[in-house]
């Protein structure tokens, strides 16, 4: 593999490479004093070059955090993103845009966590306003075997040094009082998994400052460019056949969701995925009311409200197994339902408009990550509905099995081969919702 000399910083493994330079209040003021401003494309198009070190199959979060940390933190540059539509376009702009860390597992914990420490910075990494609010996160509980798996949750998490606690109706009121506390609802609430560094983040950012600071790196960007087939030869990569034509390379990385297991078949690797749609929806903005995010695993929705004062609503996936992302009408009456059950004050909303994303689901709720039986085929995927959080933390432990050529310890939990030797992840507890 080719390494550059790193630009802006050269960095060691762990270190942030510094402020990616480009937008500067200089910038702002002489472009806001020219009278057409010409602010210059966030990311260039290229040519589709003969051969690449690395080709990153999926030009979402994962896949362009890869590139960015391929690139800034071990000077690996000669890097292809592919995505058959745009950049972002598949789950990293339909989730529900929110952050944790408070999982179930030990392993779960310190990974998501790393994610979590990794956001906190990258608005200023980046030199792009991510938008990271962290409001907190309740999970509520309104049965006592849930209250059970809350209290379980913020003990594995203490002992990660992650912020998690149960609390009571009380200060669940305090935090948000558009909540019914009282013991009228079907479902009283009992008490809450509060989690302080939770919160939303604007996921388009995301996926713009990584593509931008990537793309300043010299790695090459390329929308609309479909996937057709991955060559190998007694049992490596040797190149990648692309709607654009051939790229010879040694080394691909499967960053995609919804179709992980579609590349997976073009080089004949098994993983236990099965995909479902979840939808999401948003309502007209409304006045600031309601702070930390609030999930309900029992009547299966979790709102936040955005900067911009927007309801944004989750629910589980669907019950049935498909490729199709259109809306459904008995979603949003269900939808609609259980969060009357939780903020009757809500009546009057109106909704603007619903969508569905892709997700991968494993058997245990948790990633596949790591190398796989064909040398030089690496696997980003799995991520069901926890894609989004894992994003930068996925990008930079990919970054470094790829530059290590083996799987940092983080990721070590998370091999394809875990489902042969029975040791599995449990995340199922952790799930907002039940999937
Ligand atoms: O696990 O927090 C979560 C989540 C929210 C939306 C989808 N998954």
């Amino acid at each position: 593999m080719t390494r550059r000399r790193m630009r802006p910083d050269s960095g060691a493994a762990d270190k942030p490479s510094g402020r990616v330079s480009g937008y500067s209040a200089a910038a702002l003021v002489r472009q806001g004093l020219r009278r057409a401003p010409d602010w210059k494309p966030a990311w260039r198009s290229h040519d589709l070059a003969e051969s690449y070190d690395v080709v990153i199959v999926g030009g979402g979060i994962h896949g362009l955090a890869t590139a960015y940390y391929l690139a800034s933190r071990h000077g690996i540059t000669n890097v292809a993103v592919l995505d058959m539509g745009y950049l972002g376009g598949g789950g990293s702009g339909r989730n529900t845009a929110i952050a944790r860390s408070n999982y179930l597992t030990p392993e779960g914990v310190a990974f998501y966590d790393r994610s979590v420490k990794l956001y906190e910075r990258l608005s200023a990494e980046l030199n792009f306003n991510i938008m990271f609010s962290q409001r907190g996160h309740l999970t509520l509980a309104h049965s006592d075997a849930s209250l059970r798996t809350m209290r379980w949750r913020a003990e594995v998490n203490k002992l990660q040094g992650v912020d998690s606690e149960v609390i009571g109706p009380d200060e669940i009121k305090k935090m948000a009082p558009a909540l019914d506390v009282s013991d009228e609802p079907r479902y009283p609430i009992l008490g809450a998994l509060h989690h302080p560094p939770g919160g939303i983040i604007r996921h388009d950012a995301v996926v713009w400052g990584y593509a931008r600071a990537a793309d300043l790196y010299g790695v090459h960007l390329h929308q609309r460019t479909e996937v057709l087939g991955i060559d190998t030869e007694q049992g490596r990569v040797t190149g990648v056949r692309t709607s654009r034509g051939r790229i010879a390379t040694g080394t691909v990385v499967n960053c995609t969701a919804g179709w992980s297991s579609l590349i997976n078949d073009m080089v004949g690797v098994r993983t236990p995925i099965v995909t479902y749609p979840l939808q999401a929806a948003v309502t007209e903005p409304v006045k600031p009311f309601l702070d930390p995010v609030v999930v309900s695993g029992t009547l299966h929705v979790y709102v936040s409200q955005t900067a911009r004062g927007e309801l944004v609503f989750g629910a589980s996936v669907d019950p049935f197994a498909q490729y199709s992302m259109r809306g459904s009408l008995d979603f949003i009456e269900g939808l609609a339902g259980h969060v009357l059950e939780l903020m009757p004050g809500l009546s009057k909303a109106r909704l603007l408009r619903q969508w569905a994303g892709l997700c991968d689901m494993t058997p245990d709720y948790s990633p596949i990550m790591g190398p796989t039986e064909v040398d030089g085929f690496h696997v980003d995927i799995g991520w069901g509905t926890y894609g989004f959080k894992a994003g930068p933390v996925a990008g930079e432990q990919m970054a470094l099995l790829i530059n290590d050529g083996k799987p940092p310890v983080l990721i070590e939990p998370f091999g394809v081969d875990r489902f042969l030797a029975g040791q599995l992840v449990g995340e199922k507890g952790a799930a907002s919702v039940g999937h």
